[in-house]
């Protein structure tokens, strides 16, 4: 079956629904312009260095027209950025065998980007890198992304690190937006603050001490503070060119980038933070639908991750979708918080509202642990015992469908009977 026909079966008619989700077509029809950060990790949000506000662009856009959701968790495996990129759209785990683009390369998937284009979406996605990088290039078309503006296309006018200045994509990100029919989806990927956060002094704005000048977490913070003039710039571009109060702009973080193993980083972050850093403060990224002109300004506390990302938007959107083709959750409409996490090669960590799950290295239930986020206290870990069966399920099943493509196949998605037959 071509796509069309799967996607028919998939958005749930309005007439079939009861009673319609909070928030249920809050930004139908409007044009979306979701950044994805790279590296950008949720504890500088509303924090200062030495004085200065290391995000002022994005904590004024948290009190302003917008959803924030302060517990949001990475969830990616090898594929790393990409894999934010595959789990976000399509509301599935990652790969645990490959990276996400290799694994599931030519598979038929239902993702955010194919449902818009039922919708006459225009699709597009930009990465100042080469379009080869992570197999993008292969992926786009089954991920739903008509259109993908990569360094071949885009000027080489500001290299910071690995690739294209924020700003400069931005920027140039921009004209194509003018040019394509609206509405239209489309996707930055960022890269300038990716590791080792080095950038030539005249792109940093941050007047930092010697605590922090020169140290792996003083240039985080410069690379994360250009990020953030630049998404303030990019919003300044958007009212100029009359796109802005018919768009939505969301940004989230794809993974972290201040690894506890990084002994320089944790020392100073936990001088920082003046607490511990731990694996659910490197795991948080911060996620924000920013809204133009509708007066909402609310913060979500559930406990979500990236699989939740497609259904939340979904929602938004007025895209009803049955719930058997994704495995996150719609996050505005549910207080029941949980993300499984992918922290080292032993499966089944998790993350809930109140306790951190972390499975052991040796992949011994016995030799985990387990915490209360808010006390530090350990906690007794047959309490654990569910959440960690979930988090395996989540993981198992995610692959089993998209491996074996049962996504267009409505009968065959009986997850109970799944979970029987892979002994779950
Ligand atoms: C490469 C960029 C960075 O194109 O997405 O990838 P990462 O190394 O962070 O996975």
């Amino acid at each position: 079956a071509g796509f069309a026909s799967i996607a028919e079966e998939v958005i749930v008619e309005e007439e079939e629904e009861v009673e319609k989700n909070k928030y249920n077509g809050l930004i139908a029809g409007k044009n979306i312009i979701v950044v994805q950060a790279e590296s950008f990790q949720n504890f500088v949000i509303n924090k200062e260095v030495n004085g200065q506000q290391i995000t002022p662009v994005l904590n004024q856009l948290i009190k302003n027209d917008s959803i924030y959701f302060s517990n949001y968790y990475e969830q990616v495996g090898w594929g790393n950025t990409s894999d934010a990129e595959f789990v976000s759209h399509t509301g599935f785990l990652p790969s645990t065998k490959n990276y996400s683009y290799k694994s599931y390369e030519g598979k038929t998937l239902i993702t955010l980007p194919n449902l818009l284009k039922k919708k006459g979406y225009n699709t597009i996605v930009f990465h100042g890198n080469e379009p080869d990088f992570w197999n993008r290039k292969n992926m786009y078309p089954y991920m739903g992304f008509d259109t993908f503006i990569s360094s071949e296309e885009l000027e080489e006018e500001e290299i910071i690190g690995m690739g294209l200045s924020y700003k400069s994509l931005f920027k140039q990100g921009i004209p194509y937006l003018k040019s394509i029919d609206q509405p239209f989806y489309s996707l930055f990927i960022t890269l300038t603050s990716h590791y080792p956060y080095i950038m030539e002094d005249k792109y940093k704005s941050l007047t930092l001490n010697s605590d922090y000048k020169d140290t792996i977490l003083g240039n985080y913070f410069q690379t994360v503070n250009y990020l953030d003039s630049a998404i303030g710039q990019l919003i300044e571009d958007l009212k100029n060119e009359g796109l802005y109060y018919n768009s939505v702009i969301i940004v989230y973080g794809d993974h972290h980038g201040l690894k506890m193993q990084d002994e320089e980083a944790t020392e100073l972050l936990e001088v920082f933070l003046n607490a511990e850093y731990r694996e659910d403060d490197m795991l948080r990224v911060p996620f924000l639908i920013h809204v133009p002109g509708s007066n909402i300004n609310c913060e979500i506390t559930t406990t979500g991750g990236m699989v939740d990302f497609f259904p939340t938007i979904a929602n938004l959107l007025g895209i009803s979708i049955e719930n058997s083709y994704y495995i996150g959750k719609d996050l505005l409409n549910n207080n029941n918080g949980f993300a499984t996490t992918f922290i080292h090669t032993a499966k089944g960590s998790f993350i809930e509202d109140d306790k951190v799950f972390l499975m052991s290295r040796d992949g011994v239930f016995e030799n985990s642990r387990g915490w209360n986020k808010d006390t530090d206290e350990e906690i007794d870990l047959q309490e654990f015992k569910l959440g960690h069966e979930r988090a395996l399920a989540e993981i198992y099943l995610s692959q089993y469908i998209l491996e074996n493509q049962l996504l267009p196949l409505k009968e065959q998605l009986d997850i109970l009977k799944i979970l029987k037959e892979m002994g779950l």
